[in-house]
């Protein structure tokens, strides 16, 4: 679990640096890190985004150069047992709070990959909120099983 530490500190340095200069404003992403995953196959970017502004904001979207596609997903178990996601058009991070995507949850999906993620890679994702600044990020890829993930919540499935 070494590895998992020195990955998070170096993203919480990361942001302050690149943060526009002004903490406490806005959205900010911490603890963020993705799947590994095969050329033309899926992968999932999960973090904790904290609003700190006195508005509710919305994540709107969000972009990046390494699948053809990026979307904000949200998995839940359907009544027959099976997990199913759905693509978010908006997700609300309630003013003054966090909003956690983890597996089996909201996530950031990636469909389509151009090429291989191998853990160790960085991956850069920009988030787009309503009304607020992109906020751009440079995602490690991690091994899913050493960060908790289950492989379980319906990306191995997807087509
Ligand atoms: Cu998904």
């Amino acid at each position: 679990m070494k590895r998992f530490f020195t990955l998070v500190v170096a993203g919480a340095i990361l942001l302050s640096a690149c943060g526009g200069g002004m903490s406490g404003e806005g959205v900010q992403a911490g603890n963020f890190w993705m799947r590994s995953g095969l050329k033309d196959g899926n992968s999932a970017a999960y973090m904790m985004l904290t609003n700190y502004t006195d508005q509710d904001v919305s994540l709107v979207g969000a972009s990046s150069d390494v699948a053809a596609a990026v979307e904000v997903h949200l998995s839940s178990m359907s009544e027959d047992g099976t997990m199913k996601m759905e693509k978010q058009d908006a997700v609300v991070i309630p003013a003054g709070k966090s909003l956690e995507l983890k597996p089996g949850s909201y996530h950031i999906m990636f469909i389509g990959l151009m090429d291989d993620l191998m853990v160790g890679d960085e991956v850069t994702l920009t988030l787009h909120f309503d009304g607020y600044d992109d906020v751009t990020l440079t995602v490690p890829v991690q091994d899913a099983a050493d960060m908790g993930g289950s492989g379980m919540d319906g990306h191995d499935n997807m087509p």
